[in-house]
């Protein structure tokens, strides 16, 4: 199978250009490139697709170019959306930048000596051209006509579009331009709504009179089969920074992936053998309760975005929550697990009475209440079950000297900070 028709069995393909031109350009090493504007610190998982897809180019012998947008960051891609962007500050977007440079190399082979990967700026040439070699040289190319008629600005003709954001495209095509002559390269890839920039891109080097021919490939917008929209939980975005989305967090997006989305994403997102998703199905279709596909989502993607001990770690701290055995938990382990539970911090380390601790917690409302709880079984301690109603909790008590885990009930969890 070759990479355009493995990209196709996994549902990859939107839109390409010229298919049989392509097939035929890549039966021999071609470089191919993608771009990411910094509109954030970070990437998140609505980005990885591409990166995924540069990443299976690199392992099927071709050479990716993941452009960081320096420069088109500065200016913003009108494209899906609906409305202008406000400018962020140069001193942003070169900070941004940069972290955004660091998150994709993590993806791409940068040492084999055939096809190494490459990491591009676009501010480097963006911020040198001038405003007079643009409009002679590369805005000449574009009818205004012809632009007019994307659908990035047809969609904004209701509500309007700055010149800024109109002249995004030629940026964006210019970009293509010269990575095709310094860089060789011969195909951009990108999400589907990139096709009317990819494209302009291609009319530009056609115009300049280049020869070698040029592709353009989008891939499909991923939707859930629930509507909600994908990589996002409970409306924030599910970022690749550690710092922003913990890996357990990360961990657990997968793993909540639902039974209809689950082989579907697994085509779209890991590296497993068409035999083992094949055999996914068959579990999905006859043991839906035992999540084995949503597992192995959850372990691949872990994997590939934050590494085998970070997903060891998530996996631990999953089966500690489902156990209730907290007390194995080391104190980051707690820090990431219980990072969207409520939390109470105490000024002292003191020995503390468990029923006073419960009510300045707001675990219980009142003392009352707190004796019921306790006497009742209903509140555990790093999972265990204290019905002692005079019970201290003293550094014995303490994860890594700093946390404590109070359940009550079945479910609600409050953690103690110290
Ligand atoms: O030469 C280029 C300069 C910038 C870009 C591409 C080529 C970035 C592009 N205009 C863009 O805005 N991309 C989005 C982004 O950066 O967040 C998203 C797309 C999505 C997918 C993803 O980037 O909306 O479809 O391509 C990688």
């Amino acid at each position: 199978m070759n990479i355009l028709e493995d990209l196709e069995y996994r549902g990859l393909l939107f839109q390409v250009t010229d298919r049989k031109g392509l097939e035929e350009a890549l039966s021999k090493p071609i470089a191919l490139y993608c771009g990411f504007d910094p509109t954030a610190d970070s990437l998140h998982v609505g980005n990885l697709l591409p990166i995924i897809i540069l990443k299976r180019f690199q392992e099927a012998g071709h050479i990716p170019v993941a452009l960081v947008g320096g420069g088109t960051g500065l200016i913003g891609d009108p494209s899906g959306r609906s409305s202008e962007r406000a400018l962020n500050s140069e001193e942003i977007v070169r900070e941004w930048s940069d972290k955004i440079k660091k998150q994709l190399s993590r993806f791409l082979d940068f040492d084999t000596k055939e096809n190494p990967a490459r990491v591009e700026n676009n501010f480097e040439w963006l911020g040198k051209l001038s405003m007079i070699e643009f409009l002679r040289d590369v805005g000449k190319h574009f009818p205004v006509n012809y632009m007019l008629t994307k659908e990035s600005v047809t969609q904004r003709m209701e509500y309007g579009i700055s010149f800024t954001e109109f002249s995004y495209m030629i940026l964006q095509a210019y970009d293509f331009l010269n990575l095709y002559e310094k860089a060789g390269v011969r195909l951009q890839i990108g999400g589907s709504d990139q096709w009317g920039n990819i494209t302009a891109g291609l009319e530009l080097i056609r115009r300049t009179g280049h020869e070698a021919p040029a592709f353009g490939l989008t891939v499909p917008l991923i939707t859930t089969s629930d509507g909600k929209k994908f990589g996002k939980s409970e409306g924030n975005a599910i970022w690749l920074d550690p710092e922003k989305t913990t890996p357990y967090e990360f961990y657990q997006y997968w793993i909540n992936t639902n039974d209809q989305d689950v082989i579907r994403f697994l085509k779209y997102f890991t590296f497993l053998s068409r035999e083992t998703i094949d055999e996914l199905a068959r579990e999905v279709a006859s043991a839906p309760e035992k999540r084995l596909a949503q597992k192995a989502l959850a372990e691949e993607m872990t994997k590939l975005v934050h590494g085998e001990s970070a997903l060891k770690q998530a996996v631990k701290i999953t089966e500690a929550l489902f156990s209730g055995r907290i007390a194995d938990l080391t104190g980051e382990e707690i820090r990431q697990g219980f990072k969207n539970v409520p939390s109470h911090t105490f000024d002292t380390k003191e020995e503390l009475g468990l029923v006073e601790a419960l009510v300045e917690a707001g675990v219980s409302p009142s003392k009352r209440q707190a004796r019921e709880d306790i006497a009742n079984g209903a509140i555990y301690i790093n999972g265990e079950r204290i019905q002692d109603t005079a019970y201290m909790l003293s550094g014995k008590d303490r994860i890594d000297d700093q946390f404590i885990v109070v359940r009550r009930g079945k479910k609600k969890y409050t953690l103690l900070k110290f």
